[in-house]
């Protein structure tokens, strides 16, 4: 490091053990995470980016408009040759430990397109304000993702009937720099750990994954939180009770089990934790603020998920939300991906107008129009999204 920096670390002795001197670090996190450049940095330490809607248009999302949610600091480049992932916990029949090769040679693979959204975003809107990053609407993804079945490698080690959860381990470091201390140890009741879509994957979009999204291994658990699909991963326990990890405790990653008004405090045991994701939807196309001729029709287009649902029905309102017309969309490419949706949409005079969207799950619940239950932490904010069109 001192040749890099053509001078003497005076103090190098203090300096923590995996901590890059500034003098030395990229300054483009575009360039150094292989990003677009419209993508929005809400924090450094530790990185936290966010897409804009007009980035999130292709239908499998690309790395470039993937964004990023780290609790600590990304491992670095690990050496994929010793690398293994261990499986343990009271309710392993055994222990066992894999290299990712015998992972991927003993077990089959699948790919599925999963919808990954964190349970923050949308956050930047709750009023009160929530502390945390401040979500716009970018903390989503729809990645393929390929590997094995988390399933299938449970099922190897064998689990005893009292198991209740799993937890996760990975490798990325806490922020004080204390290696007893983990940044997020999360994860899933066994129903979940056991659906035939939820992945151990070693590939996104059929390369492998990039650094910042867990490589060389990371779970994908698809309609849930994404904080349940732990990144870098090297253990996974069965629990024989609600996993008790980094970030599982209250209140993070719960909301209120009853609907609280804004602002109130509540209790740490009246707070359950989060599973599936609501119903949602994003307009990826136009970028809010085009600007048309008058007479001239518009193609909107955009996607739609529903955590474990599916999307049932799609509408859109270009008077903010008193008429709304329906959209026709697509079946999902297959369980737990979003889906697209698209209208010709006609406007009767010169002036502004805001397009909204709104989608409805297969049980018949709809976006809120404006924000969904307040909550301490700002999450789950699943309000219909909106762009502005100038015409004339
Ligand atoms: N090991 C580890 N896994 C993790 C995280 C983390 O900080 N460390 N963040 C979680 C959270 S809160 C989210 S929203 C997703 C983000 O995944 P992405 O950065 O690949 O988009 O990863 C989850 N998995
Ligand atoms: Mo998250």
């Amino acid at each position: 490091m001192t040749a890099l920096l053509s001078a003497d670390i005076v103090f190098g002795a203090s300096m923590p053990k995996y901590y890059l001197p500034l003098g030395l670090q990229d300054p483009d996190p575009f360039k150094m995470f292989d990003k677009n450049k419209e993508m929005v940095v809400l924090n450094d330490k530790p990185w936290n980016i966010e897409a804009q809607a007009h980035l999130l248009d292709d239908k499998v999302t690309p790395n470039t408009a993937m964004f990023i949610r780290n609790n600590g600091l990304i491992p670095d480049d690990p050496d994929t040759a010793s690398w293994t992932l261990a499986i343990d916990g009271e309710s392993a029949k055994e222990q066992k430990s894999y290299t990712l090769q015998e992972l991927k040679s003993k077990f089959k693979t699948h790919t599925y397109q999963l919808t990954l959204e964190c349970g923050g975003n949308g956050r930047s809107e709750f009023d009160p304000p929530a502390k945390g990053n401040q979500w716009t609407i970018g903390a989503v993804s729809c990645a393929k993702w390929t590997g094995v079945r988390l399933r299938d490698v449970l099922e190897d080690v064998g689990v005893k009937p009292d198991a209740v959860y799993i937890g996760y381990h990975a490798a990325d470091k806490h922020l004080s720099q204390n290696p007893d201390k983990e940044p997020i140890s999360r994860g899933a009741p066994m129903a979940k750990a056991m659906q035939e879509e939820t992945l151990l994957a070693f590939q996104m979009n059929g390369a492998d994954i990039p650094l910042a999204h867990g490589y060389p291994l990371r779970l994908v658990a698809g309609g849930w939180p994404a904080s349940v699909s732990g990144k870098w991963l090297n253990r996974i326990s069965i629990r024989n009770k609600v996993h008790d990890g980094a970030k599982m405790e209250s209140p993070s990653y719960r909301v209120p089990c009853n609907p609280v008004a804004p602002g109130e405090k509540v209790k740490d045991e009246d707070m359950c934790i989060i599973e599936s994701m609501p119903v949602k939807s994003l307009i990826t196309y136009p970028k809010s603020g085009a600007m048309l001729k008058e007479g001239q029709s518009l193609n909107i287009r955009g996607h739609a998920w529903a955590g474990e649902l599916e999307v049932a029905q799609m509408e859109y309102s270009i008077d903010f939300g008193a008429t709304w017309k329906d959209c026709p969309i697509e079946r999902p490419a297959n369980r737990l991906a979003w889906q697209h949706f698209s209208a010709r949409i006609n406007f009767p005079k010169k002036g502004y107008y805001e397009i909204w969207a709104k989608a409805t799950d297969s049980q018949g619940v709809s976006q809120p129009m404006l924000l969904p239950a307040w909550n301490p932490k700002g999450y789950l904010n699943n309000a219909c999204h909106r762009i502005a069109v100038k015409i004339g």
